[in-house]
């Protein structure tokens, strides 16, 4: 008998058809009646795929009493309650590393567009302004840029290795030291802030970082200063952001990530000093299939034999 799976959030043709093939599937989306659905179904459900946007529902953790694994469709797993998973002997596991360069090509896709006002260029042209009004302003070369990387993990290091190839100063400020980095450790976040013109924000979500960019560093950046995020949007004191573009102590921003997605303050969408993507930081053809890949492969390794290939650190006690 085939396994029964619980899929929550949006997965790929390509997913969905391994699923089909190794697990018995429900879909959380299509199920009318969750409480009808948990009466009959709760005791079998063994496995959830997830991603890091939907992450599990406290009550579903509670009630499936015999969830073995969770295969989270990302790196990212803030959205899932771990402490209780882990209490529960539940396994978790996620898609490190097959995303390092994609995220790190959309970080340095924003620091571009925002620096060279991509967007802005784009639709002069398309309102027929260039005929009629002339050259746009000068913008701001990444070239030889001083850029500070917020977290310096896997993805971090990776956009560091991207910018390197456009020679920026490149520095860095995380929990602890790379002692093997040839790029420059800050311990305090707001002295970083201060001696750089980009700031890069790669860190994890969940209660550690919470607002960890808040007012005093957004203003450490400075009216010149450039703020990247495509970690989470609860990384970054999103008020305190809004406000500073707004009374211009801070210069512009570009943002793949949100505290409320997919709702985005509208004040937003009327700043030309803003770019503005729908959290797509891994979301190509490509990379998606490997991330989905490798949430199947998890999944299918554990009722092969109990392990999973990449289990999030926290489980690493749970196998053996
Ligand atoms: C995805 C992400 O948006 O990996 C993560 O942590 O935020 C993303 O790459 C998401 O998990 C895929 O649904």
């Amino acid at each position: 008998m085939k396994p029964v799976l619980l899929i929550i959030g949006e997965i790929t043709p390509r997913m969905a058809e391994r699923f089909s093939t190794a697990f018995t599937c429900h879909y959380l989306d299509k199920i009318a009646d969750t409480e009808q659905f948990l009466a009959a179904n709760g005791q079998s459900v063994q496995a959830i795929a997830t991603s890091g946007h939907d992450g599990v529902p406290d009550n579903l953790l509670e009630s499936l009493s015999n969830l073995k694994i969770i295969s989270n469709y990302g790196v990212g797993y803030d959205a899932i309650n771990v402490d209780k998973a882990v209490s529960k002997n539940i396994l978790v596991s996620h898609t490190p590393d097959v995303l390092n360069e994609e995220v790190a090509t959309t970080a340095l896709m924003l620091l571009m567009a925002v620096s060279r006002e991509l967007i802005v260029n784009d639709s002069y042209i398309r309102k027929g302004n260039w005929s009629k009004k002339g050259n746009t302003p000068l913008s701001r070369a990444v070239d030889g840029m001083s850029v500070g990387i917020l977290g310096y993990g896997r993805i971090g290091q990776a956009i560091a290795r991207k910018l390197e190839a456009f020679n920026c100063q490149i520095s860095y400020h995380a929990r602890s030291e790379r002692k093997d980095s040839p790029h420059r450790y800050y311990d305090n976040l707001i002295r970083l802030a201060d001696d750089v013109t980009a700031l890069i924000v790669i860190t994890p979500g969940g209660q550690c970082t919470h607002h960890l960019v808040n007012g005093d560093v957004i203003s450490a950046l400075g009216s010149e200063g450039i703020l990247v995020n495509v970690a989470r949007g609860s990384v970054v004191d999103e008020n305190a952001l809004i406000a500073a573009l707004q009374d211009g102590s801070l210069g512009a921003a570009g943002l793949d990530v949100f505290a409320a997605e997919p709702h985005v303050p509208e004040v937003l969408f009327t700043m030309d000093n803003v770019v503005l993507t729908p959290h797509i930081g891994s979301a190509t053809v490509e990379t998606r299939r490997a991330m989905g890949d490798l949430t199947v492969d998890n999944l299918i390794q554990y009722f092969a034999d109990g392990q999973v290939i990449t289990p999030i650190p926290e489980c690493l006690r749970l196998i053996g």
